[in-house]
C-alpha cells in the first residue's frame, strides 16, 4: 500500500529482525539458486570449501566467495547468468572507469525489483501519484535513464523521458510540463544550473531534484539545491547490483543513504581484505543481492568506499541500514608528496571559494619521474590561481598548482563526468 512518502511502508519500516529474518531466508534461496543454475557460481562456492546448505542465517554471507569486476569481465557477456536466455527481457551494461565490459542481464520479475526500489526512491524524496517526473540520464545500455523510468512507472508518475543532452531543450520541458522531479547524474544537474544562471531563467515548477552516479560532496549537493531552488536528493546504485535506486538514498532527514537491506546485504570490509571493519569505519562497501534471477552478486567487492553510519530508526521511521555518501573508490585514490587524497576532497575545498564554478579536473604528469599535480577549475574573474592553491594548501595540505578558466571553458562528457587526467595514459594535451 502506497502511503504519502512510502512506496512500501511494512517492508521500508520492519524491525532489524524482521530484516534480519527475511534476509536469511532470501540468501539461502539465492545461493541455491546459483549454484543449481550456474557453473562458474557453483564453482567458486564448491572451491572456498562451502556447500549452500551451510548457508542459514543471513550472517552466513561471510562463508562465501567474494567476486569482483575482473569475474564479469572473465565471464563476459552472459557467462554468469541464471537463467536461460529466453528469460531475458532487457540489459544494461556499463564500461566502467577501467573499461571492464560489465553486463547485466534482467528477467521481468527483476525488472520488477529495479522498478520498486526505485520507486522508493521518488516516493522518500516526496513524490506523489500523478506528478511530472523529468528524467534527463541517456535510454540506453547506461542504467540512469531506463531504471528512473522503470522506477516512475511503479510509482505512477507522469514520465518526460528528455534523456541526455540540449539543455536549453530541457528547461523548455521541465516549464512547459510543470515537472516537478527532476533527475540525472550530477554533472547533468550542474549543467543545468549553469544554463539557468547564464539565462537568466527559472525551473519554475521543479521542487525535487534526485542526483547520483557521480561523487557528490555536500558542498556541491547545496550548491546544486540553491542553483535548482529544490530539495535534492544523493541517489546511489550500480551496473552489478541492478542499477540506479537498488542501493538506495538519503530520506528527506538527509542523514546518509538508506540501502534497502530486504533487497541487499552490505558489508564493509577494509580495501583489497575480507576483514570486516566495525560499524562508523570507513572501508569498502561488499553487496550481496537477496531478490535478483537473472544476475545476482554475491560478495560483490563495489570498489566503493563508505561507512556504516547507523542502523537506528532514521526521523523519517524507515530501519534499513544509513551509509555515508561515497567518499571515493578503491582505485581512484590519488597520492601526492606522500598525502593520499579523492577527487571529492578537492571538489569540497574548491567549493568552498566564492565564485568557483562547478566543473574542475585533476591533471596528474609523472613524466619526469616527479609527479605534478594541476587543478584546473572554472571560475568568476575575481578568483586566482593564487587562491585556489591557498584553499588546497589549507584543506589537504599540500600545494597543487591552481589554473583558473572562465565558466564554460573546460571541456565536458556527456554522462558521467571525468574529473582526473593522466599524462602516463595520453590524457593530457
Ligand atoms: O551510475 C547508476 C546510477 C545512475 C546511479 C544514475 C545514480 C544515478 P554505473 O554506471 O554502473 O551505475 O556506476 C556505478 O558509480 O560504483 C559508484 O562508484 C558511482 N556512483 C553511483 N552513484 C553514486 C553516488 C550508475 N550517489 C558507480 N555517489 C558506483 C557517488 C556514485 N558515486
Amino acid at each position: 500500500m502506497m502511503e504519502a512518502g512510502f512506496f512500501e511502508k511494512p517492508l521500508e519500516t520492519a524491525s532489524q529482525d524482521e530484516l534480519h529474518g527475511l534476509q536469511s531466508e532470501r540468501l539461502r534461496q539465492v545461493v541455491r539458486n546459483v549454484s543449481a543454475s550456474n557453473d562458474l557460481f557453483r564453482a567458486r562456492i564448491s572451491e572456498r570449501g562451502v556447500s549452500p546448505d551451510e548457508i542459514r542465517s543471513a550472517d552466513d554471507v561471510t562463508k562465501l566467495p567474494l567476486m569482483d569486476k575482473d569475474l564479469f569481465r572473465l565471464a563476459y557477456p552472459l557467462k554468469l547468468c541464471c537463467v536461460p536466455v529466453w528469460q531475458i527481457v532487457e540489459m544494461h551494461m556499463s564500461s566502467g572507469s577501467t573499461g571492464t565490459p560489465v553486463v547485466m542481464p534482467y528477467t521481468d520479475s527483476d525488472l520488477h525489483q529495479w522498478g520498486q526500489c526505485m520507486a522508493r526512491c521518488y516516493c522518500m524524496a516526496g513524490a506523489e501519484k500523478g506528478d511530472v517526473a523529468q528524467i534527463t540520464p541517456s535510454f540506453g545500455l547506461f542504467n540512469g535513464g531506463f531504471g528512473m523510468y522503470h522506477g516512475a512507472r511503479e510509482a505512477g508518475l507522469f514520465i518526460v523521458p528528455a534523456g541526455a543532452g540540449n539543455t536549453p531543450r530541457q528547461i523548455r520541458l521541465a516549464n512547459d510540463f510543470g515537472a516537478r522531479i527532476l533527475t540525472g547524474v550530477v554533472s547533468y544537474g550542474v549543467r543545468i544550473m549553469e544554463v539557468l544562471q547564464e539565462t537568466g531563467q527559472k525551473l519554475d515548477t521543479v521542487k525535487i531534484g534526485i542526483f547520483g552516479a557521480e561523487t557528490f560532496s555536500e558542498s556541491m549537493k547545496n550548491k546544486l539545491a540553491a542553483g535548482l531552488n529544490a530539495e535534492v536528493f544523493d541517489i546511489y546504485g550500480m551496473t552489478e547490483t541492478g542499477g540506479v535506486g537498488t542501493l538506495g538514498m538519503d530520506c528527506k532527514a538527509h542523514d546518509g543513504t538508506h540501502v534497502w537491506e530486504d533487497h541487499y546485504i552490505v558489508e564493509i570490509l577494509e580495501a583489497g581484505s575480507e576483514k570486516a571493519v566495525p560499524d562508523g569505519q570507513e572501508g569498502e562497501l561488499v553487496v550481496t543481492s537477496l531478490t535478483r534471477q537473472a544476475l545476482p552478486v554475491i560478495r560483490f567487492r563495489t570498489g566503493d568506499l563508505s561507512r556504516i553510519l547507523s542502523r537506528k530508526r532514521c526521523a523519517c521511521g524507515r530501519t534499513h541500514a544509513r551509509i555515508a555518501p561515497i567518499t571515493g573508490r578503491v582505485d581512484d585514490m590519488l597520492i601526492f608528496k606522500g598525502v593520499n587524497f579523492f577527487p571529492k576532497q578537492v571538489e569540497q575545498a574548491l567549493m568552498q571559494i566564492p565564485g568557483v564554478g562547478s566543473n574542475y579536473q585533476i591533471l596528474v604528469d609523472d613524466t619526469d619521474g616527479i609527479r605534478e599535480v594541476t587543478v584546473h577549475v572554472e571560475a568568476e574573474p575575481q578568483v586566482t590561481g593564487y587562491m585556489v592553491e591557498k584553499v588546497l594548501k589549507e584543506t589537504l595540505g599540500f600545494s597543487p598548482k591552481g589554473d583558473v578558466f572562465p565558466i564554460g571553458k573546460l571541456a565536458r562528457q556527456e554522462g558521467k563526468a571525468k574529473r582526473v587526467f593522466f599524462a602516463s595514459k595520453g590524457e593530457i594535451k
